[in-house]
């Protein structure tokens, strides 16, 4: 039993454009080589789309993100900085920003933190928790756009709420999840709507 409204949301994908800032690097950087629009991406793993459209591409979609200052310098995705801001001064709310790093691990992890610190200053990170399963964090809710959240916890505590992406707007009934469709959508409604 708990008061207080305890809200865990993703990083890449609802604060940070992964997907805006990885197709203008790669585009950059692979001038020559095919891309996939945004319209077109499906699938949570941009390396396997990449891989399907051409075996070698999933490698050099991997050298974008794996690179120093990817993380580091993605765009914040519109409204969800002010959002997550206005939650943290709700009463008995707490909330925390619960994002999965890649394995290799010279820059994302510090990146995160300094993304963290850079949008919402030193104190929040605090609430920075860095987790490859995040069915082991305990929360009422999980705002993420990953539609599978598997991990070793077959029943995690949290409701996931699904945040549209250009990866998983399409799906449908195979997703049975609550959705956030943006930071403009009424996020106020699903927070009090989990509230007791
Ligand atoms: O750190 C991000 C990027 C990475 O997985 C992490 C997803 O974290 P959450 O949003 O679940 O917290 N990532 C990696 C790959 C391919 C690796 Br091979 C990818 O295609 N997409 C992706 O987001």
């Amino acid at each position: 039993a708990r008061s207080r409204l305890r809200v865990l949301v993703d990083m890449d994908g609802v604060l940070a454009d992964f997907e805006g800032g990885f197709l203008k690097k790669y585009r950059a950087r692979y001038p020559d080589e095919p891309y996939i629009s945004l319209e077109e991406r499906r699938g949570f793993w941009v390396s396997s789309q990449y891989g399907q459209l051409r075996s070698d591409l999933s490698d050099k979609a991997i050298s974008i993100w794996e690179s120093k200052d990817f993380f580091l310098e993605l765009e914040p995705l519109p409204g969800g900085v002010e959002a997550v801001k206005e939650m943290a001064k709700m009463d008995n709310t707490d909330v925390f920003i619960c994002t999965s790093p890649i394995k290799s691990y010279n820059h994302c992890p510090y990146e995160k933190y300094a993304w963290v610190e850079r949008h919402f200053g030193h104190d929040f990170l605090d609430q920075v928790i860095l987790t490859r399963d995040k069915t082991l964090v305990c929360g009422d809710i999980l705002i993420d756009d990953k539609p599978d959240i598997l991990g070793v916890e077959s029943s995690p505590s949290w409701e996931h709420i699904l945040f549209t992406a250009c990866h998983n707007q399409h799906l449908g009934e195979s997703c049975p999840q609550r959705r956030l469709l943006s930071w403009e959508d009424d996020w106020r409604a699903i927070l009090d709507s989990k509230r007791k």
